[in-house]
């Protein structure tokens, strides 16, 4: 059985990354639990969850003398923006030095088949043509941004200079079960959804929406971007590449609510705020790059909210 490494497996995207993968291989997953949940891992003698940062080095190191990985998922990072405009030199250590450790470990070991490292749109910033290819304007403007960048060339980089079989995906705004919440910076649909469950509950709630409403992005459903995981890292065309994941449509935040109204039949009351500082107005991505190794997106963004909501509410 091949073996898998995911960092961040507990978290939203990485546990799902590791329920799909741990049906017919090895998953290892290592999480210090800041964000993720050891819950959101199924239960199955294919995955073992070690508890720990990926920027303790021994355990880290450990890890490649106790096992040969095939792939390796580096998903593991302080995702909140926010929180690396706070902190910027602790997050710094988690969204890149980690990722730089890893490749220097990579390098080391023979037979590994790919590592792939999450990026984020980020990256692009504030630069307002739209839709994003890979190969658009480049204005990272945080901390996080900027780490996601240089990691993310180290990554790419570390295939052409040393042949270590690397590639980098940038997620749009990822969305579907098991995104956490709690934080005010997390997914805007996962803090839909907690206000739509608590209203349904008989509870009172009210989503703060920051602006008016008609900033948009293109959010994409978590079964997609496991699509597109998979068919990154098989295919011998992503070596040294990046790829943009979403699905070059987009919604408006007006039209999400009205579209999860619908869906769950209530009227979330919302709260209009002033915009938040530093949010983009609108997000797209060109995903014409991902699409030449047969992705093809399988949700809408109607699709994907009832699957989404027909799992919360059941
Ligand atoms: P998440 O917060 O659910 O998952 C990240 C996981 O990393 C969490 O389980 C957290 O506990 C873990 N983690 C954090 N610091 C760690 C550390 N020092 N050591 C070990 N584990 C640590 O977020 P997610 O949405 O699943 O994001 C996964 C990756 O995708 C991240 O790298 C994120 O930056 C990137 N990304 C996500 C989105 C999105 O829309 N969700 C968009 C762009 C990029
Ligand atoms: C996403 C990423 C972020 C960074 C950024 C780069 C997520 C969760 N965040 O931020 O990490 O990569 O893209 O551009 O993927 N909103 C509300 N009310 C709320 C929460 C959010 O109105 O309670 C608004 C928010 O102001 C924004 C939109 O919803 O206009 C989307 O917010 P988000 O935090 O889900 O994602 P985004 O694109 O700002």
């Amino acid at each position: 059985m091949e073996r898998i490494l995911i960092t961040g497996g507990a978290g939203f995207i990485g546990s799902t990354l590791a329920n799909f993968y741990s049906k017919d291989h090895k998953v290892v997953v290592v999480d210090d639990l800041s964000m993720g949940n050891k819950a959101n891992l199924d239960h199955s003698e294919n995955v073992c969850f070690i508890k720990g940062s990926v920027t303790d080095k021994n355990l880290v190191g450990q890890l490649f003398e106790e096992h040969h990985f095939d792939y390796i998922f580096h998903l593991a990072a302080v995702a909140s923006v926010a929180d690396s405009v706070e902190r910027p030199l602790e997050t710094h250590q988690v969204n890149f030095d980690s990722a730089f450790y890893l490749l220097e470990l990579a390098r080391k070991q023979k037979g590994l088949k790919r590592l792939i490292f999450a990026s984020s749109a980020a990256v692009y910033g504030d630069e307002p043509t739209l839709p994003k290819q890979e190969e658009s304007v480049i204005r990272p403007l945080t901390p996080y941004a900027i780490d996601k960048f240089a990691a993310e060339k180290y990554v790419v980089d570390y295939y052409h200079l040393y042949g270590v079989p690397t590639s980098a995906v940038r997620f749009f705004n990822v969305y579907g079960p098991k995104q956490n919440p709690k934080s005010p910076y997390s997914g805007v649909i996962s803090i839909m959804m907690d206000r739509y469950k608590k209203l349904i509950a008989g509870k009172e709630a009210v989503f703060t929406m920051f602006g008016d409403g008609s900033q948009s992005r293109d959010f994409v459903f978590i079964e997609d971007v496991i699509q597109a995981l998979k068919l990154v890292a098989v295919s011998e065309q992503t070596l040294g590449e990046v790829y943009n994941v979403g699905t070059g449509t987009e919604i408006d935040l007006n039209e999400l609510t009205q579209t999860l109204d619908e869906l769950l039949n209530v009227q979330l009351p919302i709260d209009f705020q002033k915009e938040r500082s530093g949010d983009i107005k609108h997000s797209l991505a060109d995903i014409s790059k991902l699409k030449t190794i047969g992705y093809e997106p399988q949700y809408t963004i109607k699709s994907g909210l009832k699957k989404y909501v027909d799992y919360e509410m059941n």
